[in-house]
């Protein structure tokens, strides 16, 4: 069995073409197409109201989103962040020349241990970048206790939780800052684009100087900045997003049940679980594959992609395990050991709405071993 066409884990959700084109044809009627046009503006306030913090700045990506928040909160040093996550968390520190120290995450929500952190913190530290993995929120207030204690400072890439909640309060609120990713692939698009939300308001201040090259006014810079604006364009498809995100959500979730049933009972495979008191986005079909599963976590791989489900290994092997930590921290993987045995387990499924109900049945069907052949 093969699926005609290749199923992707991260085939972006689309909202009303119609709107979109509207909005499009009114950004050229107005002849304004970046720097705080009126859509950019408009996402922003509905991006505030949705998440219920006070500022929410929209960004070209989150690497440059990550990048601008670390610097703008001063982070040198050392930081600790996660390893099991996207390159880009560790390249947006490093790349301003502060260390990324990795330390060891939770066995069963794969996101940072709070007590591992500790033990990472020198002093050189100044802070720490959580990541809710997979948009489940990390043990934030685990990380502000240790963040709090050792004074340094806590920030969040929340690249992968916009929609989802902590003990009943949206994600966007924890943290000096968090920082959202509208990629493409996330359920929530903005083509390319993020945002940083913070209920500081000289950290906002600072951050939307730092997006526009430190600019305050016209031929006035008083501070050191780069571009990090998002454009009108992937602004409108924002607009358009928000409107149909309680449709997404609820693919997501039909989606994720589908999985949960067909994946049920299988020996040695392990599907993600979400806290039913949080929202979530569900964005991620998450499955650690066991020893007692009859095929390696590879072999399961490429069987899979043969019948065109183009499954992935976020974030196999891990950032330490990349260049350029892996010529720079060669010893790295020795103080996380759960990282280095989920890394090599995990598998990631399509879902969104992409994907229907049935491919999700068939592939749960081939994952069961109906369809794998030699
Ligand atoms: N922090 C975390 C924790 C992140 O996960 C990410 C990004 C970031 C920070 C940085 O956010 P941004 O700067 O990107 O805003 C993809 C995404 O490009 C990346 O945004 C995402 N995380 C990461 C997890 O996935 P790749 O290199 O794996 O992308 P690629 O091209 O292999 O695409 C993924 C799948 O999606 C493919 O199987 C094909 C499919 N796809 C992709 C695109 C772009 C489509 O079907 N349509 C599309 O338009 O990084």
């Amino acid at each position: 069995m093969k699926f005609e066409k290749p199923l992707y884990v991260g085939a972006p959700n689309i909202g009303d073409r119609q709107k979109f084109h509207q909005y499009v044809d009114e950004i050229f009627d107005r002849r304004w197409l970046t720097n705080r046009g009126q859509c950019v503006r408009e996402f922003e306030a509905r991006l505030c109201e949705y998440l219920g913090v006070k500022h929410c700045i929209t960004m070209c990506n989150a690497t440059v989103a990550l990048e601008i928040a670390a610097k703008a909160l001063d982070l040198k040093g050392e930081v600790i962040i996660p390893s099991m996550t996207f390159i880009a968390t560790a390249h947006a520190l490093q790349i301003q020349g502060v260390k990324p120290v990795f330390a060891d995450i939770d066995r069963n929500t794969y996101n940072l241990d709070p007590a591992a952190v500790e033990r990472m913190i020198t002093p050189e530290t100044t802070g720490i970048v959580g990541v809710h993995v997979y948009s489940r929120p990390c043990d934030i207030d685990g990380l502000q206790a240790v963040a709090d204690k050792h004074g340094i400072k806590l920030m969040f890439d929340a690249a992968h939780a916009f929609g989802c909640s902590y003990k009943g309060q949206m994600i966007g609120n924890f943290g000096e800052c968090e920082v959202f990713s509208f990629h493409g692939t996330k359920f929530f698009n903005t083509f390319e684009g993020g945002a940083i939300a913070t209920n500081d308001d000289k950290l906002a201040e600072k951050i939307r100087l730092m997006q526009n090259f430190g600019f305050k006014g016209f031929d006035n810079v008083i501070y050191i900045g780069t571009n990090g604006k998002m454009n009108e364009a992937c602004a409108a498809m924002g607009l358009v997003n928000l409107d149909s995100l309680d449709d997404f959500l609820a693919v997501y979730k039909r989606n994720y049940e589908a999985y949960k049933k067909g994946l049920a009972g299988i020996r040695g495979l392990k599907l993600i679980e979400f806290n039913a008191d949080d929202e979530s986005n569900r964005q991620y079909i998450v499955v650690e594959v066991g020893d007692d599963y009859p095929l390696s976590r590879d072999e399961l791989i490429e069987k899979l992609q043969a019948a065109n489900v183009i499954a992935r290994k976020y974030f196999w092997p891990g950032c330490h395990r990349m260049e350029p930590y892996k010529t720079l921290q060669p010893d790295a993987g020795n103080m996380i050991s759960v990282t280095e045995e989920v890394v090599a387990k995990i598998v990631v499924l399509p879902t969104g709405t992409a994907v229907s109900e049935e491919a999700v049945s068939i592939i749960c069907a081939l994952i069961r071993g109906q369809g794998i052949s030699e």
